[in-house]
């Protein structure tokens, strides 16, 4: 398939909740795969979405080990995929959806690369995650994943807050009250803004108002119907929202 075909097709699976096999057919290299995430973003733009954010994967060892690829991986976040903090996410369209716990930065000013990041950021806030990978079993090639806009499907962010120290914070992720993962900030490249100094020498330049996701601190956490979830990062604060059940879905 060429560049414009599997963008079509990846959107496709996210649009019907239908996963595609992780069979070779996909891009050859990350630049052929980065050019068919820009196509698939393209299209969604085309349909209304609006891009809000840029997203870092792949940043911690839990992450690559738990899908075992190793190079930093970077992707788009649109209004669409907003979830409000304490809201419903409908995962009646989603294939097998995850979540994570990461750190999200807003910024004030144009990021660009080199220089002090933290000065082009107004706010910091906890975050959860929620990705879907569109390839059957959540099995793909670095290429693929990349294509797939990094698996990228939702993300909720908590209260914004001045930022402070972001080194090495306590995380956790909660299921209906049970403990699923716990972390620190610090499995984040060492340090938090080390995914936004590299958040900006990927994207070469972010606009004020940006949402920077700086990848997930634990691994991700299967996220089931019916469910509460619950983040928190040390000094930061909380962030939750609930999954709708079965008998909520058409
Ligand atoms: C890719 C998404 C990785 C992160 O925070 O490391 C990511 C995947 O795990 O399918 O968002
Ligand atoms: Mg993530």
């Amino acid at each position: 398939m060429n560049t414009v075909e599997l963008a079509a097709a990846l959107d496709a699976a996210a649009l019907a909740g239908r996963a595609l096999p992780g069979d070779g057919s996909g891009p050859r290299d990350t630049d052929d795969a980065y050019a068919v995430q820009a196509a698939l973003l393209a299209r969604r733009l085309a349909r209304g979405e609006r891009l809000t954010g840029f997203k870092l994967g792949f940043t911690s060892l839990a992450k690559m080990r738990q899908m075992g690829v190793r190079d930093l991986i970077h992707g788009r976040l649109t209004d669409r995929m907003e979830i409000p903090d304490g809201g419903i996410l409908d995962v009646s369209r989603l294939i097998h959806p995850r979540v994570e716990p990461e750190v999200a930065f807003l910024l004030g000013d144009t990021l660009l690369p080199g220089g002090d990041p933290m000065a082009a950021v107004a706010a910091v806030a906890p975050a959860l995650e929620v990705i879907d990978s569109r390839y059957d079993g959540f099995r793909f090639s670095l290429p693929e994943v990349i294509a797939d806009n990094t698996s990228a499907s939702g993300y909720a962010v908590g209260p914004w807050s001045a930022p402070g120290e972001l080194g090495n914070l306590g995380v956790l992720v909660e299921l209906d009250g049970r403990l699923a993962e716990t972390g620190s900030t610090a499995a984040i490249l060492g340090h938090p803004v080390r995914a936004l100094a590299a958040a900006a020498r990927l994207a070469g330049s972010l606009a004020p108002g940006t949402v920077v996701l700086a990848g997930a601190a634990t691994a991700a956490v299967p996220l089931p119907p019916g469910t509460h979830v619950r983040a928190e990062v040390a000094g930061l604060g909380t962030v939750r929202f609930t999954t709708t059940t079965p008998e909520e879905h058409p």
